[in-house]
């Protein structure tokens, strides 16, 4: 990662969005972008998924549902815009991740 710029936007960013709220998304978009490219990809996400014992095909919706512009993989900013969305449905599976991933 090179140079962190100084910012000078002290303005209207998340307008509406608890703060903190997109931070917390993107780093579990992060865990689950296992090579980083900034994307999740249907490998990427049912790996991350198998490793919890969620459904394969769960993975396959998920993409189908969030990737807005169909590019067949998910950026940071589908990501946050359908989580956000759906997180209350969604929580359930991304919770259980978590405890499987530490509990085992
Ligand atoms: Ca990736
Ligand atoms: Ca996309």
């Amino acid at each position: 990662m090179a140079g962190s710029g100084n910012s000078s936007d002290d303005g209207a960013h998340g307008v509406g969005l608890p703060s903190g709220d997109e931070e917390r998304l993107e780093g579990l978009f992060k865990k689950l972008d296992r090579d980083g490219n900034g994307r999740i990809d249907i490998l990427e996400l049912s790996n991350a998924l198998k490793d919890s014992g969620v459904h394969h095909t769960y993975a396959q919706k998920f993409i189908e549902h969030s990737d807005a512009n169909k590019s067949g993989d998910v950026c940071l900013s589908e990501f946050i815009e359908y989580v956000r969305e759906h997180e209350k449905h969604l929580r359930l599976s991304f919770t259980h991740m978590d405890k499987n991933k530490d509990g085992m």
